[in-house]
Protein backbone atom coordinates (compact mmCIF):
# COMPACT_ATOMS: atom_id res chain seq x y z
CA UNK A 1 0.00 0.00 0.00
CA UNK A 2 1.16 3.39 -0.92
CA UNK A 3 1.83 5.48 2.14
CA UNK A 4 -0.19 8.67 2.24
CA UNK A 5 -1.43 11.47 4.25
CA UNK A 6 -5.21 10.21 4.11
CA UNK A 7 -4.05 7.01 5.11
CA UNK A 8 -4.70 5.91 8.64
CA UNK A 9 -1.70 6.13 11.19
CA UNK A 10 -1.35 4.08 14.76
CA UNK A 11 -0.36 5.63 17.81
CA UNK A 12 0.00 4.01 20.68
CA UNK A 13 -3.61 2.40 21.39
CA UNK A 14 -5.29 5.11 19.02
CA UNK A 15 -5.81 4.37 15.65
CA UNK A 16 -5.45 7.92 13.54
CA UNK A 17 -8.09 8.62 10.25
CA UNK A 18 -5.42 9.88 8.46
CA UNK A 19 -2.18 11.48 8.91
CA UNK A 20 -2.92 15.29 9.10
CA UNK A 21 -2.70 16.36 13.12
CA UNK A 22 -4.23 20.12 14.19
CA UNK A 23 -1.25 21.74 15.28
CA UNK A 24 -0.93 23.51 19.01
CA UNK A 25 -2.20 27.09 17.86
CA UNK A 26 -2.58 29.99 20.80
CA UNK A 27 -5.66 31.80 20.16
CA UNK A 28 -6.36 33.71 23.65
CA UNK A 29 -9.86 32.65 23.60
CA UNK A 30 -10.52 31.40 27.19
CA UNK A 31 -13.63 32.22 29.43
CA UNK A 32 -12.09 34.99 32.23
CA UNK A 33 -11.73 35.42 34.72
CA UNK A 34 -10.01 32.30 35.62
CA UNK A 35 -8.29 31.52 31.91
CA UNK A 36 -11.08 28.66 31.51
CA UNK A 37 -12.01 26.99 28.16
CA UNK A 38 -15.98 27.27 27.32
CA UNK A 39 -18.10 25.85 25.15
CA UNK A 40 -17.05 28.57 22.13
CA UNK A 41 -13.90 26.58 22.30
CA UNK A 42 -15.43 23.09 22.31
CA UNK A 43 -17.67 23.88 19.30
CA UNK A 44 -14.55 25.30 17.05
CA UNK A 45 -12.35 21.88 18.26
CA UNK A 46 -15.29 19.73 17.75
CA UNK A 47 -15.23 21.63 13.97
CA UNK A 48 -11.91 20.57 13.04
CA UNK A 49 -12.12 16.77 14.35
CA UNK A 50 -11.71 15.08 11.28
CA UNK A 51 -8.39 15.69 11.68
CA UNK A 52 -6.00 12.58 12.14
CA UNK A 53 -5.46 14.05 15.77
CA UNK A 54 -5.60 17.50 17.24
CA UNK A 55 -3.32 18.82 19.54
CA UNK A 56 -4.46 21.76 21.44
CA UNK A 57 -3.53 24.95 21.96
CA UNK A 58 -0.51 25.52 24.27
CA UNK A 59 -2.21 25.09 28.23
CA UNK A 60 -0.38 26.50 31.36
CA UNK A 61 0.58 23.86 33.99
CA UNK A 62 -0.31 26.91 36.58
CA UNK A 63 -0.42 30.17 36.73
CA UNK A 64 3.23 31.21 37.07
CA UNK A 65 3.70 29.38 33.58
CA UNK A 66 1.22 31.87 31.65
CA UNK A 67 2.42 34.26 28.91
CA UNK A 68 0.20 35.66 26.95
CA UNK A 69 -3.43 37.30 28.08
CA UNK A 70 -6.75 34.74 27.75
CA UNK A 71 -4.50 31.69 27.06
CA UNK A 72 -5.92 28.11 29.45
CA UNK A 73 -5.09 26.83 31.62
CA UNK A 74 -5.50 23.36 33.12
CA UNK A 75 -5.18 23.19 37.05
CA UNK A 76 -8.26 24.13 38.41
CA UNK A 77 -11.23 22.68 38.81
CA UNK A 78 -12.90 25.00 36.32
CA UNK A 79 -10.71 24.76 33.97
CA UNK A 80 -10.49 20.56 34.13
CA UNK A 81 -14.56 21.04 34.27
CA UNK A 82 -14.48 23.02 30.96
CA UNK A 83 -11.61 20.87 28.91
CA UNK A 84 -14.24 17.80 29.46
CA UNK A 85 -16.35 19.70 27.71
CA UNK A 86 -13.73 20.35 24.83
CA UNK A 87 -12.72 16.43 24.87
CA UNK A 88 -16.21 15.34 24.85
CA UNK A 89 -17.37 17.87 21.50
CA UNK A 90 -14.68 16.13 19.72
CA UNK A 91 -15.08 12.42 20.98
CA UNK A 92 -18.31 12.57 19.67
CA UNK A 93 -17.66 14.49 16.43
CA UNK A 94 -15.12 11.34 16.52
CA UNK A 95 -11.94 12.93 16.61
CA UNK A 96 -9.01 12.62 19.02
CA UNK A 97 -7.23 15.20 21.25
CA UNK A 98 -4.02 15.56 22.81
CA UNK A 99 -3.33 18.49 25.48
CA UNK A 100 -0.17 20.09 24.82
CA UNK A 101 1.03 21.31 28.60
CA UNK A 102 3.08 24.49 29.25
CA UNK A 103 4.89 26.69 31.33
CA UNK A 104 6.76 29.78 29.24
CA UNK A 105 9.18 30.37 31.90
CA UNK A 106 10.80 33.90 31.47
CA UNK A 107 8.28 34.52 28.15
CA UNK A 108 5.95 36.58 30.55
CA UNK A 109 5.31 39.75 32.80
CA UNK A 110 4.73 40.33 36.35
CA UNK A 111 1.36 41.09 35.13
CA UNK A 112 0.32 37.52 34.66
CA UNK A 113 1.86 35.96 37.74
CA UNK A 114 0.51 36.03 40.96
CA UNK A 115 0.85 38.95 43.59
CA UNK A 116 2.85 40.73 40.41
CA UNK A 117 6.23 38.06 40.86
CA UNK A 118 8.98 38.03 38.38
CA UNK A 119 8.51 35.16 35.77
CA UNK A 120 10.79 32.56 36.33
CA UNK A 121 13.57 30.92 34.09
CA UNK A 122 16.80 28.92 34.26
CA UNK A 123 18.89 31.70 34.31
CA UNK A 124 18.19 35.58 34.87
CA UNK A 125 19.09 36.78 31.12
CA UNK A 126 16.29 39.16 29.72
CA UNK A 127 14.01 37.87 26.27
CA UNK A 128 14.42 40.92 23.92
CA UNK A 129 10.49 41.67 22.86
CA UNK A 130 7.11 42.10 23.96
CA UNK A 131 4.60 40.54 26.28
CA UNK A 132 1.15 40.10 25.34
CA UNK A 133 -0.57 41.36 28.84
CA UNK A 134 -4.15 42.86 30.00
CA UNK A 135 -3.37 46.22 31.55
CA UNK A 136 -5.25 47.19 35.04
CA UNK A 137 -8.52 47.81 32.99
CA UNK A 138 -8.66 44.36 31.67
CA UNK A 139 -7.72 45.75 27.75
CA UNK A 140 -4.27 44.30 25.66
CA UNK A 141 -1.51 45.59 25.86
CA UNK A 142 2.41 44.87 24.66
CA UNK A 143 5.03 45.83 27.02
CA UNK A 144 8.89 44.70 27.47
CA UNK A 145 9.85 41.95 29.11
CA UNK A 146 11.38 41.72 32.47
CA UNK A 147 14.31 40.13 33.61
CA UNK A 148 13.03 36.90 35.09
CA UNK A 149 14.68 35.54 38.62
CA UNK A 150 16.67 32.07 38.13
CA UNK A 151 15.05 29.02 39.28
CA UNK A 152 16.52 27.19 42.86
CA UNK A 153 17.54 24.13 42.36
CA UNK A 154 15.35 22.53 45.20
CA UNK A 155 12.45 24.08 43.17
CA UNK A 156 12.75 22.05 40.16
CA UNK A 157 11.16 18.61 41.62
CA UNK A 158 7.66 20.85 42.08
CA UNK A 159 8.19 21.96 38.79
CA UNK A 160 8.40 18.66 37.70
CA UNK A 161 5.36 17.55 39.79
CA UNK A 162 3.19 20.45 38.61
CA UNK A 163 3.40 18.94 34.87
CA UNK A 164 2.31 15.49 36.20
CA UNK A 165 -0.52 17.29 38.02
CA UNK A 166 -1.25 19.03 35.19
CA UNK A 167 -1.31 15.56 32.76
CA UNK A 168 -3.41 14.00 35.39
CA UNK A 169 -6.11 16.75 35.17
CA UNK A 170 -5.81 16.89 31.10
CA UNK A 171 -6.49 12.74 31.24
CA UNK A 172 -9.48 13.12 33.82
CA UNK A 173 -10.72 15.41 31.71
CA UNK A 174 -10.99 13.02 28.85
CA UNK A 175 -8.27 14.06 26.93
CA UNK A 176 -6.39 10.86 25.12
CA UNK A 177 -2.93 12.31 25.96
CA UNK A 178 -0.16 14.77 26.16
CA UNK A 179 2.24 16.91 24.10
CA UNK A 180 5.24 18.36 26.55
CA UNK A 181 5.61 21.50 24.68
CA UNK A 182 9.59 22.00 24.84
CA UNK A 183 9.97 24.29 21.58
CA UNK A 184 9.41 28.03 21.00
CA UNK A 185 11.90 29.57 23.62
CA UNK A 186 9.31 28.07 26.89
CA UNK A 187 10.95 27.08 29.74
CA UNK A 188 11.81 23.71 29.12
CA UNK A 189 13.27 25.06 25.65
CA UNK A 190 15.23 27.50 27.74
CA UNK A 191 16.59 25.18 29.68
CA UNK A 192 17.67 23.26 26.50
CA UNK A 193 19.34 26.20 24.92
CA UNK A 194 22.88 27.24 25.57
CA UNK A 195 21.75 30.83 25.45
CA UNK A 196 19.15 30.69 28.03
CA UNK A 197 20.69 28.33 30.52
CA UNK A 198 23.90 29.84 32.43
CA UNK A 199 23.12 27.84 35.24
CA UNK A 200 26.28 25.63 37.47
CA UNK A 201 24.35 22.86 38.58
CA UNK A 202 23.26 19.85 37.64
CA UNK A 203 20.64 21.43 35.29
CA UNK A 204 23.28 23.80 33.07
CA UNK A 205 26.45 23.50 31.61
CA UNK A 206 26.84 20.33 29.66
CA UNK A 207 23.85 19.34 26.76
CA UNK A 208 23.77 16.16 29.33
CA UNK A 209 22.40 18.58 32.05
CA UNK A 210 20.94 20.93 29.66
CA UNK A 211 18.44 18.20 29.14
CA UNK A 212 17.77 16.70 32.51
CA UNK A 213 14.87 19.14 33.35
CA UNK A 214 13.17 17.77 30.06
CA UNK A 215 14.01 14.23 30.38
CA UNK A 216 12.85 14.04 33.94
CA UNK A 217 9.27 16.10 32.96
CA UNK A 218 8.55 13.59 30.11
CA UNK A 219 9.97 10.58 32.28
CA UNK A 220 7.11 11.77 34.98
CA UNK A 221 4.67 12.31 33.03
CA UNK A 222 4.98 9.05 31.08
CA UNK A 223 4.81 6.99 34.35
CA UNK A 224 1.31 8.23 34.96
CA UNK A 225 0.04 8.66 31.43
CA UNK A 226 1.69 5.86 29.70
CA UNK A 227 4.32 6.73 27.69
CA UNK A 228 2.18 5.91 24.52
CA UNK A 229 0.46 8.70 25.30
CA UNK A 230 2.86 11.05 25.29
CA UNK A 231 4.37 13.22 23.02
CA UNK A 232 7.03 16.15 22.80
CA UNK A 233 7.62 18.75 20.61
CA UNK A 234 10.99 20.22 20.34
CA UNK A 235 12.42 23.45 17.97
CA UNK A 236 15.54 22.97 16.73
CA UNK A 237 17.61 26.15 15.13
CA UNK A 238 14.29 27.76 16.71
CA UNK A 239 14.98 32.06 16.76
CA UNK A 240 11.55 32.67 17.88
CA UNK A 241 11.13 34.16 21.59
CA UNK A 242 15.03 35.59 21.36
CA UNK A 243 16.40 31.98 21.51
CA UNK A 244 19.54 30.30 20.09
CA UNK A 245 21.77 27.42 21.00
CA UNK A 246 25.91 27.06 20.67
CA UNK A 247 25.86 23.53 18.81
CA UNK A 248 21.74 22.69 18.05
CA UNK A 249 23.23 19.71 15.83
CA UNK A 250 25.13 18.15 19.35
CA UNK A 251 22.28 18.97 21.17
CA UNK A 252 19.46 18.04 19.56
CA UNK A 253 21.07 14.81 18.43
CA UNK A 254 21.07 13.74 22.22
CA UNK A 255 17.61 15.12 23.03
CA UNK A 256 16.47 12.73 19.93
CA UNK A 257 18.18 9.63 21.02
CA UNK A 258 17.43 9.71 24.70
CA UNK A 259 13.91 10.35 23.83
CA UNK A 260 13.78 7.41 21.22
CA UNK A 261 13.96 5.10 24.48
CA UNK A 262 10.91 6.34 26.21
CA UNK A 263 8.43 4.66 23.84
CA UNK A 264 6.95 7.60 23.37
CA UNK A 265 3.20 8.17 21.26
CA UNK A 266 5.32 10.93 18.67
CA UNK A 267 8.06 13.09 18.23
CA UNK A 268 7.10 16.46 16.98
CA UNK A 269 9.47 18.91 15.09
CA UNK A 270 8.80 22.35 14.42
CA UNK A 271 11.10 22.10 10.50
CA UNK A 272 13.22 24.59 10.28
CA UNK A 273 14.00 23.17 6.70
CA UNK A 274 11.44 26.40 5.64
CA UNK A 275 11.56 28.95 8.32
CA UNK A 276 9.66 27.52 11.34
CA UNK A 277 7.28 29.94 11.55
CA UNK A 278 7.23 31.97 8.32
CA UNK A 279 7.16 30.26 5.18
CA UNK A 280 9.73 30.06 2.51
CA UNK A 281 10.42 28.89 -1.15
CA UNK A 282 13.56 27.47 -0.64
CA UNK A 283 14.58 25.19 2.04
CA UNK A 284 17.63 25.44 4.31
CA UNK A 285 20.24 23.10 3.89
CA UNK A 286 20.98 23.25 7.52
CA UNK A 287 17.57 22.53 8.26
CA UNK A 288 17.14 19.73 6.07
CA UNK A 289 19.89 18.47 7.72
CA UNK A 290 19.17 18.84 11.52
CA UNK A 291 15.90 16.89 10.59
CA UNK A 292 17.06 13.86 8.50
CA UNK A 293 19.57 13.68 11.86
CA UNK A 294 16.74 13.45 14.35
CA UNK A 295 14.93 11.23 11.74
CA UNK A 296 17.79 8.86 11.94
CA UNK A 297 18.49 9.29 15.69
CA UNK A 298 14.63 8.80 17.03
CA UNK A 299 13.21 5.27 16.26
CA UNK A 300 9.21 6.37 17.15
CA UNK A 301 6.73 8.30 14.76
CA UNK A 302 8.01 11.66 14.46
CA UNK A 303 5.64 14.32 13.40
CA UNK A 304 6.42 17.77 11.46
CA UNK A 305 5.24 20.82 11.46
CA UNK A 306 5.68 24.14 9.81
CA UNK A 307 4.42 25.75 6.56
CA UNK A 308 3.77 22.34 4.97
CA UNK A 309 1.94 22.35 1.98
CA UNK A 310 -0.27 19.61 0.45
CA UNK A 311 2.68 18.50 -2.14
CA UNK A 312 5.40 18.66 0.61
CA UNK A 313 3.29 17.04 3.04
CA UNK A 314 2.78 14.00 0.76
CA UNK A 315 6.29 14.43 0.00
CA UNK A 316 7.25 13.72 3.62
CA UNK A 317 4.97 10.76 4.09
CA UNK A 318 5.76 8.94 1.18
CA UNK A 319 9.58 9.38 1.19
CA UNK A 320 9.72 8.49 4.85
CA UNK A 321 11.09 11.87 6.35
CA UNK A 322 8.07 12.14 8.70
CA UNK A 323 5.07 9.76 10.03
CA UNK A 324 2.40 12.53 10.26
CA UNK A 325 2.49 15.79 9.31
CA UNK A 326 0.61 18.93 11.58
CA UNK A 327 -0.79 21.95 10.39
CA UNK A 328 -1.39 25.29 11.49
CA UNK A 329 -2.55 28.35 9.99
CA UNK A 330 -4.54 25.85 7.06
CA UNK A 331 -6.50 24.55 10.12
CA UNK A 332 -7.13 27.98 11.80
CA UNK A 333 -8.96 28.80 8.31
CA UNK A 334 -10.35 25.23 6.93
CA UNK A 335 -12.61 23.24 9.94
CA UNK A 336 -12.27 20.56 6.76
CA UNK A 337 -8.98 20.64 5.86
CA UNK A 338 -8.50 17.25 5.65
CA UNK A 339 -11.57 16.77 2.96
CA UNK A 340 -10.36 19.64 1.57
CA UNK A 341 -6.57 18.50 0.61
CA UNK A 342 -8.04 14.67 -0.09
CA UNK A 343 -10.30 16.07 -3.04
CA UNK A 344 -7.31 19.14 -3.92
CA UNK A 345 -10.40 21.72 -2.87
CA UNK A 346 -9.28 25.68 -2.45
CA UNK A 347 -8.56 26.50 0.79
CA UNK A 348 -9.48 29.95 2.51
CA UNK A 349 -7.03 31.90 4.00
CA UNK A 350 -6.23 32.73 7.36
CA UNK A 351 -6.36 36.35 8.80
CA UNK A 352 -3.48 37.44 11.41
CA UNK A 353 -6.01 40.04 13.02
CA UNK A 354 -7.96 37.60 14.15
CA UNK A 355 -5.77 35.16 15.08
CA UNK A 356 -5.63 35.93 19.40
CA UNK A 357 -8.16 37.04 21.32
CA UNK A 358 -12.06 38.20 20.53
CA UNK A 359 -14.86 35.69 20.19
CA UNK A 360 -16.84 33.70 16.98
CA UNK A 361 -15.00 36.18 14.29
CA UNK A 362 -11.89 34.53 12.98
CA UNK A 363 -12.78 31.41 14.78
CA UNK A 364 -15.43 29.17 14.47
CA UNK A 365 -17.08 31.36 11.01
CA UNK A 366 -14.45 30.09 8.70
CA UNK A 367 -16.85 28.28 6.48
CA UNK A 368 -16.16 24.40 5.36
CA UNK A 369 -16.87 23.57 1.36
CA UNK A 370 -20.31 22.54 2.48
CA UNK A 371 -21.23 25.19 3.62
CA UNK A 372 -19.90 27.51 0.84
CA UNK A 373 -21.91 25.56 -1.41
CA UNK A 374 -24.81 25.80 0.12
CA UNK A 375 -25.74 22.27 1.34
CA UNK A 376 -25.08 22.90 4.76
CA UNK A 377 -26.47 25.92 6.92
CA UNK A 378 -24.45 28.36 8.87
CA UNK A 379 -24.38 27.37 12.49
CA UNK A 380 -26.33 29.76 14.94
CA UNK A 381 -23.39 31.58 16.66
CA UNK A 382 -25.76 33.65 18.98
CA UNK A 383 -25.26 31.14 21.30
CA UNK A 384 -21.83 31.99 21.83
CA UNK A 385 -22.73 35.48 22.70
CA UNK A 386 -22.94 34.85 26.36
CA UNK A 387 -19.89 33.12 26.66
C1 LIG B 1 2.39 32.42 19.03
C2 LIG B 1 1.77 33.25 19.95
C3 LIG B 1 1.60 32.83 21.25
C4 LIG B 1 2.06 31.59 21.64
C5 LIG B 1 4.27 28.74 20.48
C6 LIG B 1 2.56 28.77 22.14
O1 LIG B 1 5.00 29.37 19.71
C7 LIG B 1 3.15 29.41 21.15
C8 LIG B 1 2.68 30.75 20.72
C9 LIG B 1 2.83 31.18 19.42
O2 LIG B 1 4.51 27.56 20.75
Amino acid sequence: MTLSLFSRYEIGPYLLNNRMVMAPLTRSRSRQPGNIPGRLNAFYYAQRASAGLIITEATQIAQQGQGYAWTPGIYSEEQIEGWRLVAESVHDAGGLIFMQLWHVGRISHPALQLKGALPVAPSAITPTGMAFITNTRGDPEFVPFVTPRALETDELPALVKQYVQAAKNALSAGLDGIEVHAANGYLLDQFLNSSTNLRTDAYGGSIENRARLLLEVVGAVGRVCGSERVGVRISPLGTFNDMGDENPEALFAYVAEKLSGLDLAYLHVVDPSYGGHQTTDEPDPRGLAIMAMIRERFAGTLMVCGGYTLERAQDAIQTHKADLVAFGRPFIANPDLPERLRTQSPLNVADPATFYGGGVHGYVDYPTLKQLNGEEGLPDFSVFEAG
